[in-house]
């Protein structure tokens, strides 16, 4: 076990509500991993806020189970790092419905991820609207330093970074105030058939939407071919809205191989046509997954070990956490005998 004493905590989380995806990839696990080193890790399959969706419930069971094995086939190492199921540890609920005793209805009302996925659906429940108030417990449950997710969860850790202040202005300093970290490229990878909305896992049942992590290589090709582009005909970075498309190819590229704009532009200075970005980039994000996706068969053919790993995370999450819980009840005044 590393030493993390003087070491800065960090917390992140994916949902169990879909397939991983390229996004979820270069905007979470994969900066996650990077920084696993020199960090305090504990990263979690959020599978409560998976249930402000309606889900089918043996699937949620096996997306949980795989979204871990995931996990460490990206490189997120046990011994490093605590890997834990959130439903495993209860203070997340129970410090969930503290905070939402202290925090105020407008500060979810403008949500822009509510708003959005409100506006989508006939029956809003009210879990979709405490979604925030679940994600702020779980990150300053554990004093979590850092939260590096992708752009679109920047809104929630600076809620979840509000409640936190609140708290400690009402009760006195109990909480660290976190920070969300968001990495420069790959933080907002778009979807491939429409590069005006980014890639989710609750549009990658949709044809060319996205590209998963267990996609078999012929579909990522398959995915990419049919990529939306435009008529410049530029193999160039660009902000046009127009351009979106082979922004967003050139982004993933980027991020994949580690290079440089500049570097990325000249790789393909000498191209003709769209088609032959596409085949490239398609073959870098295959040779990317495939030792994950080999890991993963290896992990899922003996999940006793991943049954372990889970097991032994939650015990360790549920020991840190349930001291802070203990503080924040007796703070806000819940007898204990
Ligand atoms: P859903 O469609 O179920 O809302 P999602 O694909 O948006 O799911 P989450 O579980 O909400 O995925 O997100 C997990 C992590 O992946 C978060 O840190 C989120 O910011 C990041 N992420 C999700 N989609 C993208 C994307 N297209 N580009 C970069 N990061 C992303
Ligand atoms: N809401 C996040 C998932 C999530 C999370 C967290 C991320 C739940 N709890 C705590 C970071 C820290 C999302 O990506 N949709």
């Amino acid at each position: 076990m590393p030493d993390t004493i003087n070491m800065k905590r960090v917390f992140s989380g994916i949902q169990p509500s879909g397939d991983l995806h390229l996004g979820n990839y270069v905007g979470a696990l994969k900066g996650w991993v990077n920084q696993q080193n020199n960090r305090d890790n504990f990263f979690c399959i959020v599978d409560l806020h998976a249930l402000t969706v309606k889900q089918n419930p043996d699937e949620l069971r096996d997306r949980t189970l795989q979204t871990a094995a995931l996990y460490i086939a990206c490189g997120i190492d046990p011994i490093k790092s605590c890997v834990f199921i959130q439903s495993h540890v209860s203070v997340h609920a129970e410090v969930c419905w503290l905070l939402n005793c202290i925090t105020p209805l407008g500060w979810l009302e403008r949500m822009t991820q509510y708003k959005d996925k409100s506006l989508r659906t006939d029956s809003i429940l009210a879990g979709l609207l405490d979604y925030p108030v679940l994600m702020a417990a779980d990150i300053i449950i554990y004093d979590a330093h850092e939260v590096p997710v992708g752009e679109d969860q920047k809104q929630h850790v600076e809620l979840a970074r509000d409640i936190a202040q609140r708290f400690n202005r009402i009760y006195g300093e109990t909480f660290v105030v976190p920070e969300p970290v968001i990495s420069k490229t790959g933080a907002r990878v778009m979807g491939l058939n429409d590069a005006t909305i980014k890639m989710s896992k609750e549009h990658s049942k949709i044809r060319g939407h996205a590209v998963r992590l267990l996609d078999d290589p012929k579909e990522i090709e398959r995915s990419f071919k049919r990529a939306v582009t435009d008529s410049y005909n530029e193999i160039r970075f660009s902000d046009d809205t127009e351009r979106a498309g082979v922004n967003n190819l050139l982004g993933i590229y980027k991020v994949i191989t580690g290079k440089t704009e500049s570097q990325v532009e000249k790789d393909f200075e000498n191209l003709k046509g769209y088609g032959s970005l596409k085949t490239i980039v398609a073959e870098v994000v295959i040779e990317e997954l495939r030792p994950i996706q080999e890991k993963y068969a290896r992990i899922m053919n003996d999940s006793g070990e991943l049954h372990r790993i889970l097991l032994d995370g939650g015990e360790k999450a549920a020991e840190i956490s349930e001291s802070k819980l203990s503080e924040v009840k007796y703070k806000m005044g819940l007898l204990n005998l």
